[in-house]
């Protein structure tokens, strides 16, 4: 349940409470240090001696993330077996700093990571189109692929804001969306979520800017990009680069496109983490008016979900 990390980071922590509190003498306080890091030498010694149980790919997640959904994506169509690692939402992000996705890795005897998306996928490009070059082919980044991805991710942020926007009053759905009720999320981070509730939703308003003309703004760049796109779709169908075969950037913005599209059993959840009929009706306007005004667009991202992810919209 907690990573030997976290307990060792935890116990470091503690320590100097642990000697306040029973008043230890400068030996047992001594004693006590080099008993921890007795301990942390024999994790390294066994992540070395190539007997940790560590598993080739570990995906380190939250429930909803869209960008973890474009990782996910690639790393299924690549073939690979991997785990996923599911922590609760913007606990990561405001205590420890980092970002989901990030892919952990064995590289010879340690464990390397990679955070961010766009860097995870070179990375497997540059390891798999080496191991596997077929299944790699459609993450090849191309100038064009690049700069369209580019635009997909500011897509993906200004989601974020859309979704913030719409949720953050709705302290149930933000929750849930933040993981408070996943099972396969450790128990003390969904009870941490709870708890610090109202801080989150704080630092998220204030880390996002939060209003209604950020709203605004974030919504427009939201359509522009769909309208391009829903263009471009409208004259090839089948790739928004118009090849003959999809690549990551296809696969990528159905992924970004998640938090409106609301596929069902996203990310092997068995029902969709968030439900249409119970979202805001601002949010359901939205998410109508994204549907109706860019079709091809709509369609496209359906096509790939049923045809890749086995899953139909919850949106009807
Ligand atoms: N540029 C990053 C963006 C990642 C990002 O913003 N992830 C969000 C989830 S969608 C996150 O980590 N939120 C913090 C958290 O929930 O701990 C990427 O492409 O990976």
């Amino acid at each position: 349940m907690f990573s030997s990390k976290l307990l060792y980071a935890a116990a470091l922590v503690l320590l100097p409470l642990v000697v306040a509190l029973f008043g230890l003498s400068f030996l047992s306080a001594l004693l006590l240090v080099i008993a921890l890091l007795f301990v942390r030498w024999l994790g390294v010694m066994a992540a070395l001696s190539g007997k940790s149980k560590a598993p080739e790919i570990t995906l380190t997640s939250i429930g909803v993330s869209h960008f973890v959904e474009k990782v996910r994506w690639c790393l299924d169509r690549l073939g690979l077996e991997y785990r996923e690692r599911r922590a609760a939402g913007t606990l990561g992000a405001f205590y420890l700093g980092r970002t989901v996705p990030v892919l952990n890795f064995r590289t010879g005897r340690v464990t390397s990571s990679i955070g961010n998306s766009p860097e995870i996928l070179r990375y497997l490009w540059g390891r798999y189109s080496v191991e596997r070059p077929e299944a790699a082919a459609f993450l090849e980044p191309t100038p064009e692929r690049l700069e369209l991805e580019a635009e997909l991710d500011r897509y993906g942020r200004n989601l974020q804001i859309w979704v913030y926007y719409h949720l953050l009053p709705e302290k149930e759905l933000m929750l849930r969306a933040w993981g408070a009720y996943d099972r396969t999320v450790p128990a003390w981070q969904r009870g941490l979520v709870r708890l610090l509730h109202p801080v989150q939703a704080y630092m998220i308003r204030r880390a996002f800017g939060v209003s209604p003309p950020r709203y605004e703004k974030a919504r427009q760049h939201i359509e522009t990009l769909l309208e391009d796109l829903n263009g471009r779709l409208a004259e090839q169908p089948n790739s928004l680069l118009g090849d003959t075969v999809q690549n990551y950037t296809d696969l990528s913005f159905a992924a970004l496109s998640s938090p409106w599209f609301l596929p069902e059993n996203f990310a092997g959840q068995e029902s969709a983490v968030l439900e249409y009929e119970e979202l805001p009706a601002g949010m359901r306007e939205d998410i109508e008016r994204f549907k109706t005004a860019y079709p091809d667009a709509y369609a496209f991202i359906e096509r790939l979900y049923k045809t890749e992810r086995g899953v139909s919209v919850t949106t009807s």
